[in-house]
């Protein structure tokens, strides 16, 4: 057996740096020259403009993207957790820092932790943090505030773990740091490393992104105003960089920490960001996008029998790393991650392991690289489509998009190809090829429908808010539509919820659709449904399903939106017309009413 599987079991996880793109290994170990460096290691990137979320979603458990419940933000039983594996396998657990994923799932993670801070972010001298509870229960009363630097304090905590672990058992350690998360801020002798006349402006700077990204103003952009200038860009750099070396510094600390312990030879260690960032390149400042600065994050990997000194540019995921940890520490790899062990390249280096990278930002930018280094991005906001393709090996920075509209071109026709390919097999929604990539455009300006329904009576399974009555069971079959305004007395709520409702034709009538209308106004606590089924009957108690539609997760939009969904029947007959639409039931961990009762708006029934 060649050398590399040759661990006692001991190791880490240095997760996350939030938002790393740059790694300034100066002053420890774990750098470049202590083990394999991934050059080309990404994420598959964010359904939510909080990136990390579903991105350490991803890493801790190895499944893609569009299969993570709730963007990441819960992590459901049967989506097992890297740490809880190793623990249900004998790994002593230890978790400090950030958490992203839940407390629940946080608490099925660890056997031991302190100083825990669930969100996303913070000023990093006024973390809110949580000591390990070993009910799990986390109650907000038990938060305090922690009284130094975020990154020294979740070092500290696993150090004094390293330092005071006498157990047999191997362990399995997670220090997750916020920093170089913004508020950009270090102590002061890390601020003076990075003279600020004296850092380099991004090649691919620009003042500002050449055109509406669907992204422009989310809360990374507006650390910078526009136009971005040299000066804020260096500004901003010198800060992330001293961040980067502060946080660097702290990894020094831990390691120093195992070796003193003894456990350094015996234990492997990773080092991987969980997403980049953009601070001054193509005009943009965050990570909401698929360029390389945002896409692409640190992973090194090192320790016992792994090669030292060593890079490869294969093509990997974050979400590739458990299940080489499991194959590096003779486990098996569960059987909810999808993704890969790393190990052959972990044996030679120049292996083929991947022929392409996806990558996802919400439902506006897909993208698509390929092993020969061409890389396509589609953008559709507001239905305006835009197209970029990138020659990566002639032109690393993404300076010089080749796609010309209306001109033929091979190479956009086989990435298109290969993107349409990749989000089949990793279930996207989006089409790209078709209109509005098959979102639904409804017309807004019609109120008054004609259809066979009008009149007829309905039944109500379960029952809406008086807040929003939406007429009563009558109004739903009206003929006229709720409009944009939640409050135009069209619309029925329903408050936590799901609807239930049956419309009774009177007569055995020939259908070729039935349709609802669903209003989405997020800021209002006002979701599409997650599930809807529609279903016919000729007595009223035996239905028979004839459409189903699953809604993608929620993300955060301004406005009011509505969203009719048709189900075209073959001409069948029936009495009987039900409509079964679930409720998200409590706002997402983002939004602002997070946890508390989500309503689901309907109307009108339409049936053709
Ligand atoms: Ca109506």
């Amino acid at each position: 057996m060649s050398g590399f599987a040759a661990t006692s079991g001991k190791f880490e996880v240095f997760a996350p740096g939030d938002d790393t793109h740059v790694m300034f290994n100066d002053n420890n170990d774990i750098n470049a020259n202590s083990g394999l460096t991934f050059t080309h290691a990404h994420i598959m990137g964010g359904t939510s403009g909080a990136v990390s979320m579903p991105s350490r979603a991803m890493l801790l458990t190895g499944k893609s993207i569009f299969h993570l419940e709730n963007k990441g933000a819960r992590i459901p039983d049967d989506h097992i957790l890297m740490p809880e594996y190793f623990g249900e396998n004998g790994y002593n657990t230890f978790g400090t820092g950030k958490w992203h994923n839940g407390k629940k799932a946080y608490a099925r993670s660890f056997d031991n932790g302190g100083k825990i801070m669930f969100g996303g972010m913070s000023d990093h001298l006024k973390v809110p943090l949580y000591d390990f509870d070993s009910s799990g229960k986390y109650p907000k009363e038990d938060q305090y505030i922690g009284s130094e630097f975020s990154s020294k304090m979740f070092a500290d905590e696993a150090i004094n773990f390293i330092s005071d672990y006498n157990n047999e058992s191997p362990f399995f350690t997670y220090v997750a740091f916020t920093a170089p998360h913004d508020p950009r801020m270090a102590p002061e002798e890390f601020e003076e490393m990075y003279p600020r006349n004296k850092i380099p402006i991004p090649e691919n700077f620009l003042a500002e992104h050449p055109f509406n990204n669907g992204e422009m103003k989310i809360r990374d952009e507006k650390l910078a105003p526009w136009p971005r200038t040299h000066e804020i860009v260096k500004e901003h750099l010198g800060a992330y960089y001293a961040m980067i070396s502060h946080t660097d510094f702290q990894i020094g600390r831990i390691i120093d920490a195992l070796k003193e312990s003894g456990q350094y030879k015996n234990t492997i260690i990773v080092f991987a960001g969980d997403n980049g960032l953009a601070v001054g390149s193509h005009g943009l400042m965050g990570k909401q996008n698929v360029y390389e600065h945002s896409i692409r994050v640190p992973l090194i990997i090192s320790g016992p029998g792994l090669p030292k000194n060593n890079r490869t540019a294969a093509l990997v995921y974050l979400n590739d790393i458990f299940p080489t940890l499991c194959d590096l520490n003779q486990l098996e790899i569960p059987e909810s991650v999808e993704f890969r062990s790393l190990l052959p390249v972990i044996k030679k280096q120049d292996a083929v392991f991947r022929n392409e990278i996806f990558y996802v930002y919400r439902d506006i930018h897909r993208g698509i690289r390929t092993i020969d280094g061409w890389k396509l991005i589609k953008y559709n906001v507001s239905q305006e489509n835009t197209i970029q393709l990138y020659d990566l090996t002639n032109d690393p920075l993404e300076l010089n998009n080749l796609y010309i509209e209306g001109q033929q071109n091979d190479k956009f026709d086989e990435l298109e190809n290969l993107l349409a390919t990749n989000m089949l097999k990793y279930d996207d929604h989006m089409d790209t090829r078709k209109t509005n990539w098959g979102k639904i455009i409804v017309d807004q300006v019609v109120k008054k429908v004609d259809h066979l329904g009008v009149g007829k009576e309905v039944i109500l399974g379960t029952m809406y808010s008086t807040k929003y009555d939406g007429g009563g069971a009558p109004g739903l079959t009206d003929g006229i539509r709720g409009m944009l305004d939640f409050n135009d007395e069209g619309w029925q709520g329903y408050e936590q919820v799901d609807i239930r409702v049956i419309v009774d034709m009177g007569l055995k009538t020939t259908i070729k659709e039935i349709n609802a209308g669903f209003l989405e106004n997020i800021g209002s606590w006002i979701f599409l449904p997650t599930y809807i089924e529609y279903a016919i009957s000729n007595d009223g108690e035996n239905f028979k399903v004839v459409g189903t539609h699953s809604s993608p997760e929620p993300k955060e939009k301004e406005g009011s939106n509505i969203s009719e969904y048709a189900s075209h029947l073959k001409n069948l007959s029936a009495r009987y017309v039900r409509i079964v639409a679930k409720n998200i039931k409590s706002c997402p961990s983002w939004h602002i009413g997070s946890g508390e009762k989500a309503w689901v708006f309907i109307d009108e029934i339409i049936v053709r």
